[in-house]
């Protein structure tokens, strides 16, 4: 298996020695100032992580190992006849920083099905809950419960050496992503009443069999959407609240399963990954309040209640960037494509169209532009998927192919325990007494 993601110890694209000449060169030199606003302010802006696998720039978006959504969609190999690129390709690029063949990304494919089944109790755990616990919640402690059988975990408490930690971590991390499908497969066939869960087909790629276990796999305009959604919300440099959480419990050395449930549950905030749901949730009751072809007047009209309201607009602003999201773009380009006429996609485009007026005009938001969870519900609900409450879960699927490939890099680079100094109000009062 090392040999099939030829990185680490056993590569030479290892980075230990480059961190290490980072380190010895630049070690002691200062990013700028660091201002009691940082620590009031959410650290919004603190220099304060590592992470090569993707970059996040405020006027441009994300960069996967250096290339934007269209390169990779140019890119990444594709399912026969598909346009939409793999994840599985992007996964490889996340974690080797190269672009994979069609060879290898099929092997990549065959050795996540041949890792897919859950264990039984975990099967039970999930026929248990209540329909009415959140998907989120079903999806977190299934996850959780999947640590039973860490690769990680059991090889730590047997004493192996600091060294070896990222070959253990990798295993766990790919089986962490393999098993994924049949976890939101089963919860969304128990919570919607859908039936039993249908098989993996090894000789299908990833995002077939996600599909295939939520009962979509019939439509390929479907599983494109799958492939394309998956490979974009992967992952969004270090710092987002899902794969910072990630990373700091991976750092006290909690198995991939222990920091990606830690991920999930940060995912499942409203401010985070639920905004796609509460999108939806939003639009409904536009809907119902003024109508389904309401005037632009109309929309504005509501838009200014919900501030008035004291609530924000779901899907639109953003911590880090100052511009549409090309996530959403990407997002739109599929629709124009495959739903140019569905009336929900033209109220998306309509409410696009006004918000980042508004939010200008009402002065508070630094980005008044719409983030990928202002388009994602529309698409899913286009193709029947229309259970909102399960939308959290298709993004906590594929955010785990980020938040495994940091984790895998941390172990490789020894990345050490997190614990940043927090202060006291009292602290701050006294240090700046007088000054
Ligand atoms: N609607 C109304 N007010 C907003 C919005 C919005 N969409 N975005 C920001 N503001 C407010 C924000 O609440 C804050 O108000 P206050 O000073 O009263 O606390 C003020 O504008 C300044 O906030 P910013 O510095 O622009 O934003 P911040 O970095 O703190 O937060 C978000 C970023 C994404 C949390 C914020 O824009 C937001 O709440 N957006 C709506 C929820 C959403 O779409 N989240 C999904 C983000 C993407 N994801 O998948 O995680
Ligand atoms: C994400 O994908 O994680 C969100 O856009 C939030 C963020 O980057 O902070």
């Amino acid at each position: 298996l090392f040999l099939l993601f030829p990185i680490g110890p056993v590569s030479e694209l290892n980075p230990v020695p480059q961190v290490k000449a980072i380190r010895a060169e630049h070690g002691k030199k200062s990013f700028g100032p660091v201002v009691v606003d940082h620590l009031y302010g959410g650290m919004r802006g603190l220099p304060a992580l590592i992470w090569d696998g993707s970059v996040l720039d405020a006027e441009e978006g994300i960069r996967f190992r250096g290339k934007t959504i269209p390169e990779c969609q140019l890119l990444l190999p594709k399912a026969p006849g598909g346009s939409e690129p793999l994840p599985e390709g992007l996964f490889w690029l996340l974690l080797t920083g190269e672009v994979p063949t069609p060879e290898q990304t099929k092997e990549l494919s065959r050795d996540w099905a041949a890792r897919a089944a859950i264990p039984e109790f975990v099967e039970e755990l999930l026929d248990r809950c209540p329909t009415t616990l959140h998907p989120m919640s079903q999806f977190s402690l299934a996850v959780i419960a999947l640590n039973h059988n860490s690769s990680f975990a059991k090889a730590y408490a047997e004493g192996i050496s600091k060294k070896e930690y990222w070959g253990y971590v990798f295993e766990d991390c790919m089986d962490l992503i393999a098993k994924l499908p049949n976890i939101a497969g089963r919860i969304f066939r128990n919570v919607y009443g859908l039936g039993k869960v249908p098989s993996i087909d090894p000789t299908k790629d990833y995002s077939w069999n996600l599909a295939h276990l939520l009962g979509f796999s019939d439509n390929e305009d479907f599983v494109e959407l799958m492939r394309l959604y998956i490979t974009i919300h992967s992952d969004h440099e270090g710092g987002n609240v899902s794969a910072h959480t990630g990373k700091l419990v991976g750092s006290a050395l909690s198995d991939p399963f222990l920091a990606y449930g830690a991920a999930l549950n940060g995912l499942a905030g409203p401010l985070h990954g639920l905004a796609n749901q509460e999108v939806l949730v939003w639009l409904r009751k536009m809907q119902s309040k003024i109508g389904e072809d309401a005037s632009d007047e109309a929309v504005k009209e509501y838009v200014w209640s919900t501030l008035k309201g004291g609530q924000v607009v779901p899907g639109y602003g953003h911590a880090v960037l100052r511009k549409t999201d090309p996530r959403y773009i990407a997002q739109r380009e599929f629709a124009l494509k495959h739903l140019p006429n569905d009336p929900l996609f033209k109220l998306v485009g309509q409410v696009y169209s006004i918000v980042p007026g508004i939010l200008l005009e009402a002065g508070k938001a630094k980005n008044p532009w719409p983030n990928v969870d202002a388009h994602s519900g529309v698409l899913l609900t286009y193709y029947g998927l229309n259970q909102m409450q399960y939308y959290t879960v298709l993004f906590g699927v594929s955010r785990a192919f980020g938040v495994a490939a940091q984790l895998i890099w941390d172990r490789a680079l020894g990345a050490p325990l997190e614990r940043p100094k927090s202060y006291s109000s009292e602290a701050i009062k006294s240090m700046f007494a007088g000054k």
